[in-house]
């Protein structure tokens, strides 16, 4: 009876032994599994984002989905040429604003999408060409990346232009038309307007080892070498019914010329294998470090510009579907973590019109004057036939409340325009002057304007008039 019972004793200690273990790994797993697509994202170092539209930022169930479930946002059209300038230097940052104010008050990161674009242009620009047309593409990308600078993740600056099918060309547009440098012109201006984003290439029909891909591999790798700053690949991943065998490999092999590749316009066709393809594509992107954040192009399956798809992760109710199953165990599942120079700008950096910490002082070849005033300081980024140009204006040991600086423009080269300043001439030496709401400079602070010019050469220290 003794024995019996302590046979039955140590049974039921075991049994609480490998109950209570068991517990506690099922209590460890919940605790490290994350019950949403951002946090899980999130524990690998990763993003995980979804393409909204202003107007559905109220409206239910989409709120509640895009607010629980992503840590990051795409505007779907609102930051587009045809939205951001509908009319020639006439800029609406609205909607854009209205999305980046959202999300920075929930964390979430901002991707930009688009700079530049064949489609979805503006009629004015449609109607142009040559060097009416570059300039005003410079004059976009200095504007809107300027007026969002600091607060965009990445930016497509550069969208869909090469050709599909086996051609590995660049497709025809009239920014093609305006000279082939045209996408490098694009990339460097977007780097002086807003040095933190991670410049990114955009394109579908990229989703495996193909001509098109191919192409793009190849551009990037001769940017590379060349200094022309580009820091990301998009593979837009508008998919299918299978997913191409070759869809890792191709991110690692962008991985491996030394840029980030995001999945940034991520839809699949419902259908048998719509769950898998989502868990394919999501462990594919885990198991390439540079592999840095997954987008969806839309968060319920009726908000989708593919009508009757159902390509997304929710039904019009807001109901998970297995496919975001998928996608969640394959985040929890983990991978491999995102190197930590990739980690994104902060999103809390102020915008360019506000001055920077007065701890960033003027190099010492320009000290302020004595006695107040102002001094400036100038940076370039070049390349064969134009700069643009970025110009620090520092107040001396008093506030001031307006300024102007003169600088010299290099023989030959003539300035195309400028932004957060007003300005006299092109040729030789030319003024600049604050505009409203940057004149007013606290003592030792700094506000920032720049300009863009044709030609080649230096500029030497500009001169600096306080008022
Ligand atoms: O076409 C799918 C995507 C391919 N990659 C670039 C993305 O920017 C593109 O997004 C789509 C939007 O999802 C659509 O919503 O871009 C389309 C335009 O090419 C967007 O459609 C347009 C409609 O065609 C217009 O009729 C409408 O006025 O959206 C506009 C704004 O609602």
């Amino acid at each position: 009876m003794k024995t019996v019972r302590s046979v039955r004793t140590m049974v039921a200690f075991a049994a609480t032994i490998v109950l209570s273990t068991a517990m506690a790994v099922a209590v460890a797993n919940s605790a490290s599994a994350a019950s949403t697509l951002g946090a899980a994202a999130a524990e690998s170092g990763r993003y995980f984002g979804a393409a909204t539209n202003s107007f559905m930022l109220n409206r239910q169930p989409h709120a509640t989905v895009l607010n629980r479930e992503f840590n990051s946002i795409v505007a779907e059209n609102e930051m587009k040429w045809y939205h951001t300038e509908p009319n020639q230097n006439q800029f609406n940052f609205t909607a854009g604003d209205q999305l980046i104010a959202h999300a920075r008050a929930r964390g979430m990161t901002v991707r930009g999408h688009t700079l530049v674009w064949h489609s979805q242009q503006p009629q004015w620009a449609r109607n142009m060409s040559g060097t009416a047309l570059r300039n005003a593409m410079i004059n976009h990308i200095n504007r809107v990346a300027g007026h969002w600078r600091g607060q965009i993740h990445s930016w497509d600056v550069v969208n869909e232009a090469f050709a599909d099918g086996g051609s590995g060309a660049r497709r025809d547009s009239n920014l093609q038309r305006t000279g082939n440098d045209w996408i490098e012109v694009a990339f460097r201006t977007a780097r002086a307007a807003d040095p933190n984003a991670k410049l990114c290439y955009n394109d579908y029909n990229t989703d495996g080892i193909n001509a098109k891909s191919t192409a793009i591999y190849n551009m990037v790798r001769d940017f590379k070498s060349r200094g022309v700053p580009i820091d990301c690949v998009g593979l837009q991943s508008h998919l299918g019914t299978s997913l191409d065998p070759t869809y890792q490999q191709n991110i690692q092999r962008f991985a491996d010329l030394g840029v980030d590749v995001q999945i940034t316009e991520l839809d699949i066709l419902q259908g048998s294998n719509q769950a898998n393809m989502y868990g394919q594509v999501t462990r594919a992107c885990l198991a390439v470090a540079r592999c840095t954040g997954i987008t969806v192009w839309g968060v319920l399956d009726p908000d989708s510009w593919r009508t009757g798809a159902n390509p997304l992760l929710f039904d019009g109710n807001g109901n998970k579907k297995p496919a975001y199953d998928a996608v969640l165990n394959a985040l929890n599942a983990g991978g491999n973590p995102t190197p930590p120079t990739s980690a994104p700008p902060a999103t809390t950096a102020p915008p360019a019109t506000t001055a920077p910490p007065a701890t960033t002082a003027p190099p010492a070849t320009t000290p302020p004057p004595p006695g107040g005033g102002c001094s400036a300081t100038v940076s370039m980024n070049s390349w064969n036939g134009g700069f643009v140009a970025t110009v620090r204006v520092t107040a001396g040991p008093a506030s001031i409340n307006g300024w102007r600086v003169r600088l010299t423009v290099p023989s030959g080269a003539s300035v195309t325009n400028a932004w957060n300043a007003d300005r006299s001439g092109n040729t030789g030496a030319v003024d600049f002057t604050n505009v409203s709401y940057n004149g007013q400079v606290g003592a030792g602070q700094s506000t920032e304007f720049g300009f863009q010019a044709s030609g080649n050469g230096s500029i030497p220290t500009p001169g600096c008039t306080a008022s």
